[in-house]
């Protein structure tokens, strides 16, 4: 059984990116449901019962067509959000440093283009998905709940929800200002460890 991850900060203690409220109804509602609807989905399937969720997400091709999007959609979901949660602290904000900055400014030049190249990716989202800082220092798109894993690339060191449910409480329509603020809640220590144990990985 999947179960929503512990956060380790308050909903309303990313307010100066996201308030209470959106906190509250995007980890207690929107992911919840994820969460649910993932372990609905193993119930009618229990064959896949025993596969870790990126196992689950690293196959989804090769599901059997009636699993396969209830369980690839919802299992995006959970991992995606848990990622979201780790990626923000309100200790977070300003610049990285050491191996992620490297990575940053070797492939960016600086970290204000990053930040201006990921905020263009996040913009160019159409409709719902999320963007991703891969370890390799792509910047990638996926629509819906589709992750980098389900289409065969490496797990993701950074993500940033582009959904409405994300920011139209605080933002209405205005996706731009909600990217804006967000990078003053990045947690770049925990971007940091997800860089060193992709490296120790390869
Ligand atoms: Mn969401």
């Amino acid at each position: 059984m999947y179960k929503l991850p512990n956060l380790t900060y308050n909903y309303d203690a990313l307010s100066r990116c996201m308030s209470g409220e959106t906190m509250s109804y995007h980890y207690g509602k929107h992911h919840q449901a994820y969460v649910d609807k993932l372990n609905a989905a193993l119930d009618a399937n229990p064959e896949f019962k025993d596969r870790t969720l990126e196992d689950l997400l690293c196959n989804c091709a090769t599901l059997p067509e009636s699993a396969r999007k209830p369980i690839c959609n919802n299992a995006g979901g959970h991992y995606n959000h848990s990622l979201f949660w780790l990626c923000m602290s309100p200790n977070g904000g300003g610049e990285p440093t050491g191996d992620v900055a490297n990575l940053i400014n070797n492939r960016y030049g600086s970290f204000q283009k990053f930040v201006d190249e990921f905020t263009t990716k996040a913009l160019g989202v159409f409709g719902s998905g999320w963007v991703y800082l891969q370890p390799n220092g792509d910047i990638i798109t996926t629509p819906n709940q589709d992750t980098p894993l389900s289409i065969g690339l490496e797990a993701p060191i950074l993500c940033l929800d582009v959904w409405e449910h994300a920011y139209y409480l605080d933002y209405k329509n205005k996706r731009d200002d909600f990217i804006k603020s967000w990078w003053s809640v990045v947690d770049w220590n925990s971007v940091s460890e997800r860089l060193k144990t992709a490296s120790n990985d390869n």
